[in-house]
């Protein structure tokens, strides 16, 4: 446990029978560096990224309300909205609009990682856990994919969904950045707009190309609902490939390592003195390793 700080197992006890304060209260200790030890058994996870407004927030909109109706609790944590109103807030009006029942079904964090500069990767996956342990049975990460951090965390999940809006420009950008690869799923949104139709072949042709038969792609609407039912079967019946296994745990390793780094007490110092030229690079790694 770092930091001193602790929680009783009574708080524990009232989150995991259904008290959504104490959760929250569980959550917030957790991001200041509590670690909630508890077994948990295989939670549910899917990340969810992609470039700003492309669709993200709307999407799982659409995907709660679908999961709420095969009786599933859903829970989001949500990084780095781009703003409370497109964000989180956006989502929780939408989901108080289908009424109380849908209320209790879902649960949402907003995550705010420039609160975090040693990033989220250090208590990501307790947050999961403690999600799991409380009975949420699928947990969502929405990330940005706009800066590798972001893409690390989503790595936390055991499936990945890439949105991309009608703009093939971005396609091209997250292929750059190593997203695609990362992805089980890709989703062209918007086929309201004519162009998603051609972002949407230019992503096939180029996963042809690359000879990536593995990645399922849909062009769905999250506006008008079309194409969602059978990206959700797609979600439900996600293989798990070994190679993006391992990719994503190499994502996992990179981004813990950075947070340790990060979060090393003598760096402050040990960058004064790289600064001055009173320690070479290698001396200065082997000094933290
Ligand atoms: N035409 C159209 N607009 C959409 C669709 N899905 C979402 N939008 C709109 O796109 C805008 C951004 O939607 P969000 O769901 O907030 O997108 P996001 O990817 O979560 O955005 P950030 O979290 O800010 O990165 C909103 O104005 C939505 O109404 C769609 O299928 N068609
Ligand atoms: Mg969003």
């Amino acid at each position: 446990m770092a930091l001193g700080l602790t929680t009783n197992s009574h708080q524990l006890d009232l989150a995991i029978s259904g008290d959504r304060r104490c959760l929250a209260k569980i959550l917030t200790k957790i991001e200041s560096g509590f670690v909630p030890i508890m077994e948990v058994q295989n939670p549910w996870t899917l990340g969810v990224t992609g470039p700003p407004g492309a669709g993200k927030s709307t999407l799982i909109g659409n995907l709660i309300s679908e999961w709420i109706k095969r009786g599933e609790k859903v829970a989001v944590l949500a990084v780095d909205p781009s703003s409370p109103k497109s964000g989180g807030a956006l989502l929780a009006d939408r989901i108080r609009m289908q009424g109380e029942e849908s209320s209790n079904s879902v649960f949402i964090r907003s995550i705010a990682s420039r609160n975090h500069p040693g990033g989220l990767s250090l208590f990501i996956g307790h947050m999961v856990n403690v999600l799991c342990a409380c009975g949420w049975t699928r947990i969502i990460i929405e990330t940005v994919g706009s800066g590798q951090s972001q893409t690390r965390i989503v790595a936390f999940a055991d499936r990945i969904l890439l949105v991309e809006g009608p703009d093939r420009g971005d396609i091209i950008q997250a292929e750059k950045a190593g997203i695609l690869e990362l992805a089980d799923i890709v989703v062209v949104n918007k086929s309201d707009i004519s162009s998603s139709k051609l972002a949407f072949n230019s992503l096939n042709s180029s996963l042809t190309l690359n000879h990536d038969s593995s990645i399922s792609t849909h062009l769905v609407s999250a506006l008008n609902g079309n194409g969602v039912e059978n990206l959700l079967s797609s979600i439900e019946e996600c293989p798990k490939s070994s190679q993006r296994e391992i990719i994503r745990q190499r994502e996992r390793l990179l981004s813990i390592w950075d947070s340790r780094l990060l979060n090393y007490p003598g760096l402050n110092h040990i960058l004064e003195q790289l600064s001055t030229g009173s320690i070479t690079l290698e001396e200065a790694a082997d000094e933290i390793d």
